[in-house]
């Protein structure tokens, strides 16, 4: 171990950054590094290496988030379509995050959502010159000591950093990379400072081109601000909601799942009083609810199955509480397409049928004891739905392990209500509408 900094491998010849840069900087002492420090910004003036400033504008953050864009298929032939990752060995898919179409002028013309594969698309793009680039709300992480020393290097000349690492190295924007940023990350570190001044995150800005029917392919590194090593590991999957770990709700613990800016609780909903399948549930002031089989184990397993009124608690009011916990809501028809998009930037909410590519992928647990084919399910989302079955109109309880139906508190023209669904042997998400006195599952979302 060594106790001080070896000056031999602080002269490491400017090729010999990568890799080994993680490991031998963590450790260094931080006495040695406040020396190199101050020794850097007494000893060396004017050493320091201009770069062009491609910040992300800190202005993008107060614009509303116009979630999914143009409407998109894979048919659409103008469209601008990438991942967006971050800047470190994994290229770890940046979820969740926005995606912004400028034009030439600067003007945001469009943005999008990446979904759970960090993918984002714009559709019907009109032919011009644009430039895409990306924020992200995710936590920042990976900024330390090592990452002041990597700036502390790259200034007085013995290391080198390239593109958006000399940006993620630039903590005040001024444009250049010095001592003054390596303290910063410094204080940061070690918590005598909340937040760098100016943005948290710093994305590729790339300009493209579309002409006619061009399909343009973008992918854009995004990082955070402070992490010159690129050692961070952005999360990606099954965040519980923040500050909602869970909820008891009449005597049953639900947990929770964030799936884009919603909060979803992650178990179908489970209360009221079991009744057989030849009987109605009716406005009795009762929740009654029907378990697959008329087995109170599937009703603990799967949750209740619910008539659209019986669920609504007879209300027609989309969007509307219903037998949800209090501050929570039968999720619409809108929430649903908000969500599908969130994890499959493919899905078209205003068609019929099935929707997206790998939307049900997501949302399906990955287990064969669940699903008749759950092979290639990941659940990426943490969504969790489980081949739950459903009650016909004709009283019959069918096709546990091959469908999940689940009811939104939307109604067509015709006053019936729309629904999704889930299916065994399907990538998509379905969405349509049907009788209300059919038996499916309901989630719950928060207001
Ligand atoms: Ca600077
Ligand atoms: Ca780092
Ligand atoms: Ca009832």
């Amino acid at each position: 171990m060594k106790t001080a900094i070896d000056s031999n491998q602080i002269r490491r010849p400017v090729s010999d950054v990568s890799g080994g840069v993680k490991n031998h900087f963590n450790l260094v002492p931080t006495q040695a590094l406040l020396m190199l420090l101050l020794f850097s910004s007494i000893g060396i003036q004017g050493f320091s290496i201009n770069i062009p400033i491609v910040e992300t504008d800190p202005v993008l953050s107060c614009i509303p988030v116009i979630t999914g864009g143009s409407p998109c298929s894979d048919t659409n032939t103008s469209s601008i379509s990438g991942k967006l990752q971050y800047d470190n060995e994994e290229h770890t898919p940046l979820i969740n995050s926005t995606v912004y179409l400028k034009t030439g002028s600067g003007v945001i013309t469009d943005s999008t959502i990446t979904d759970l594969y960090g993918n984002y698309k714009f559709c019907n793009v009109q032919n011009g010159v644009y430039t895409v680039t990306a924020i992200t709300n995710i936590p920042t992480g990976g900024i330390n000591n090592a990452d002041a020393l990597i700036s502390l290097r790259f200034f007085i000349g013995f290391t080198m950093l390239e593109g958006l690492r000399i940006q993620a190295a630039d903590i005040n924007n001024s444009g250049y990379v010095n001592s003054s940023d390596a303290l910063l990350i410094q204080k940061k570190f070690v918590g005598m400072i909340e937040d760098f001044p100016g943005n948290r995150w710093i994305a590729e800005e790339k300009s493209v081109s579309i002409s006619d029917s061009s399909a343009q392919i973008v992918n854009l590194k995004i990082i955070c601000k402070g992490d010159d090593n690129g050692d961070y590991v952005p999360p990606v999957v099954n965040q519980a909601c923040p500050g909602i770990q869970s909820l008891d709700y009449q005597g049953k613990i639900y947990t929770t799942i964030q799936i884009g800016n919603q909060c979803w609780l992650k178990e179908n909903l489970n209360v009221g009083v079991m009744i057989v399948n030849d009987s109605s549930q009716k406005n009795n002031g009762v929740v009654e609810k029907y378990c697959y089989d008329d087995d109170s184990v599937n009703c603990a397993l799967y949750g209740g199955l619910y008539q659209w009124d019986e669920m609504m608690a007879y209300s027609d009011n989309s969007g509307g509480q219903g037998i949800c916990p209090s501050e929570w809501h039968i999720p619409t028809d809108e929430e649903w397409c908000t969500m599908s998009k969130s994890i499959d930037y493919r899905v078209n909410c205003e068609s019929l049928g099935w929707e997206g590519a790998t939307a049900g992928l997501t949302l399906k647990v990955a287990d064969s004891s669940q699903w008749h084919s759950a092979t290639s399910s990941t659940n990426q989302s943490g969504f969790s739905a489980l081949g739950s079955g459903y009650r016909n109109i004709h009283k019959v309880f069918r096709n546990t392990g091959y469908y999940a139906l689940f009811w939104t508190s939307s109604r067509n023209a015709e006053l019936n209500p729309w629904y999704r669904s889930l299916y065994t042997f399907g990538d998509g998400i379905y969405r349509y509408n049907t009788f209300k006195d059919h038996g499916f599952s309901v989630r719950c979302v928060k207001n």
